[in-house]
């Protein structure tokens, strides 16, 4: 089994991205499965076309894509992408770009859901003692676009590959004072587990994963 392990570049004003610093901390075998490691640009549309390409090179049974949400308290398995790339002028990507409410694929559903076990994930990590919690909406920035473009592509081209996105917190060592964070380790970890419950459950548990607001 091979396993597909995404982290971005840096934006905005941070000079590092925890997301692909917590992905080159883990182990590059799990479970017997093989894990490939890339780094991918934080730019619309750009990002979904190097994640098709190592998708299309490396032919990976499961597909997880991190990235960093600042402000969020825990690992962040996103249950959904939606068809949708809005920005503000003032945080545009990393070449500029700032789309206000693109479609992302014309020929595409306004969502799709994840194909990962995110229930599982979030209690494996959880059971040890790594903060995490289902989140439902992955936003409308970089990240989303990202997930929506691989969810796409396995839709249409390879059904039988499972992919999804984890957003992580701050880095403790980015230090925001203000802003909870965990340590790169803590993320790695995280993911681990993470791709352990994605390789032992095809399926997803049936237990509560939702939110009241
Ligand atoms: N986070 C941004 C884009 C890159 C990243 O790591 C996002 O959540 O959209």
């Amino acid at each position: 089994m091979k396993v597909l392990l995404t982290g971005f570049q840096p934006f905005g004003k941070d000079t590092m991205n925890p997301s692909f610093e917590a992905v080159k901390l883990v182990p590059d075998e799990i479970l017997g499965a093989q894990i490939v490691k890339k780094e991918i640009p934080v730019v619309f549309r750009k990002g979904g076309a190097v994640v098709a390409q190592a998708v299309r090179e490396e032919k990976p049974d499961i597909v997880i894509l991190v990235g960093q949400a600042g402000g969020r308290t825990a690992m962040c398995p996103e249950r959904v992408a939606i068809n949708i790339e809005d920005c503000a002028p003032s945080f545009p990507d990393n070449e500029g770009n700032a789309p206000q409410g693109e479609t992302i694929a014309e020929d595409g559903p306004a969502a799709y859901f994840t194909t990962l076990p995110i229930k599982a994930m979030v209690q494996k990590m959880q059971e040890n003692g790594v903060p995490a919690i289902v989140s439902n909406t992955a936003g409308t920035y970089v990240c989303n676009d990202l997930m929506y473009h691989l969810l796409h592509l396995l839709h249409t081209e390879f059904p039988n590959v499972r992919g999804g996105f984890i957003h992580v917190p701050y880095a403790t060592v980015q230090n925001y004072p203000k802003q909870p964070s965990m340590t790169i380790e803590e993320m790695a970890k995280g993911l681990r587990l993470s791709i352990e419950a994605a390789i032992e459950h095809e399926k997803d548990l049936k237990i509560a994963g939702g939110a009241t607001h």
